[in-house]
């Protein structure tokens, strides 16, 4: 049985990849940071079912800031494949917290490498590289395209790219980007544009929410569907020859054009709610992202199928599934306050 080990799987993509490697039959090793509260709701449904998880998955405290921690784990673990996924993720919050950003999501990275490295280990490992990397580079951008960070975030992840390629070359380990173009899914995280567009679509669809405060409308993302973009990610590390690819659907979006998909599927104009608020800007903004993808066409058989109107569609699809619940919920718990102001009311009487 093959073995893989997944930073960050209780992210959006660890959680699917998860799901993609355990259907192939793989041992899943996911590294947990330690929180106050839960963080596994995304591999809760995995981790409930007993076939899976008393057999085939398991989880381990780990932090990306603890090289020790990383290095025993791979000692213990001795996975064939290592799927590097978790980072502080979020750009504008990567102005916030720069150094704390460049220490998880560039370090983090090569204290993986250099435990690989020192331990002689004879794993695979993916880097989780991003479509940030481009910066002001003018799009279709693929592997040649120059890198020029705009963000402590895209610095982060060129520091990183860099590092896995270098290891390759300088030591032979066998070590891959994926440069990752936007990809979302009912997962991701809701303080990402995508999310935070459908949640609020299918909230005001049922009288939770009125308002949708957002930033620039009119960047351009390549959106595409994340349980595709973690296949693609098993493809790389299945070639006998180490390469790096570009992963993306090549269809242009605005921001603009998304609230659009998102609030027409739910029957209203997004234009009767949102509202501008300068707290979401960045300092310096990446215009356009816009993938070429061939290269993993050719070389993965990979391409992309579900692009953003239809990732739209899904999305605010199960948010609203999410949203009539909520109301529901809420509707009971109005209900009950009534019935107990009655009750107090009747006993006074
Ligand atoms: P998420 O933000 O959903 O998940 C990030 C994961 O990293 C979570 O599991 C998080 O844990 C974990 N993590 C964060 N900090 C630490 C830490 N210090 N130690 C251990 N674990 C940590 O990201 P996605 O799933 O969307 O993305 C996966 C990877 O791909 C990331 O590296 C991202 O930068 C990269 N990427 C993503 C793209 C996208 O469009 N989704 C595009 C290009 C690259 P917790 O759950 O506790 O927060
Ligand atoms: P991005 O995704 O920065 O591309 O990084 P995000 O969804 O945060 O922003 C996309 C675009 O939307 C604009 N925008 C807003 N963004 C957020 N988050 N909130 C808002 O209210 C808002 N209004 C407008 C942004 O300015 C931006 O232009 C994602 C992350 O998953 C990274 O980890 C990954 O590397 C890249 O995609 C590829």
């Amino acid at each position: 049985m093959r073995r893989a080990m997944i930073s960050g799987i209780t992210g959006q993509d660890g959680s699917y990849l998860a799901e993609l490697l355990l259907e192939k039959g793989y041992e899943v090793h996911g590294i947990v940071r330690r929180a106050s509260n839960f963080n596994t709701a995304r591999i809760e449904h995995l981790y409930q079912d007993p076939r899976i998880s008393l057999t085939r998955l398991k989880l381990h405290y780990g932090d990306l800031t603890d090289s020790s921690r990383l290095s025993a784990l791979l000692a213990e673990i001795e996975p064939d494949e290592v799927y590097h996924l978790a980072a502080q993720s979020h750009v504008r919050v990567s102005f916030d917290e720069p150094v704390h950003t460049a220490d998880t999501t560039a370090l983090g990275t090569v204290r993986f490498l250099e435990a690989i490295r020192v331990a002689e280990l004879p794993c695979r490992f993916y880097q989780a590289s991003s479509s940030e990397m481009f910066g002001d580079t003018p799009p279709p951008q693929n592997e040649l395209s120059p890198l020029q960070p705009r963000s402590p975030y895209a610095a982060s992840k060129t520091f990183a790219y860099w590092v896995t390629r270098n290891y390759r070359e300088a030591y032979g380990v066998y070590a891959v980007n994926g440069i990752l173009f936007n990809h979302e899914s009912p997962r991701r995280g809701p303080t990402f544009v995508t999310r935070k567009i459908t949640m609020a679509a299918a909230r005001i669809s049922v009288g939770l929410q009125n308002v949708l405060y957002l930033g620039n409308l009119d960047a351009v993302r390549d959106w595409g569907y994340a349980p595709e973009y973690v296949d693609a990610m098993w493809r790389t590390l299945q070639q006998d020859e180490p390469s790096d690819y570009a992963v993306a659907t090549g269809v242009p979006c605005t921001v603009r054009e998304f609230l659009g998909y998102a609030f027409e599927h739910v029957g209203l104009d997004w234009r009767e709610y949102v509202r501008f608020d300068e707290r979401h800007l960045r300092p310096t903004e990446v215009n356009a992202l816009i993938g070429d993808s061939s290269k993993a066409e050719r070389e993965l058989g990979w391409r992309a199928r579900v692009h953003s109107a239809e990732l739209a569609r899904l999305m605010t699809d199960a948010d609203l599934v999410l949203a009539k619940e909520e109301a529901a919920l809420a509707h009971v718990r109005q209900v009950t306050q009534s019935n107990r102001r009655s009750a107090t009311e009747l006993r006074r009487a």
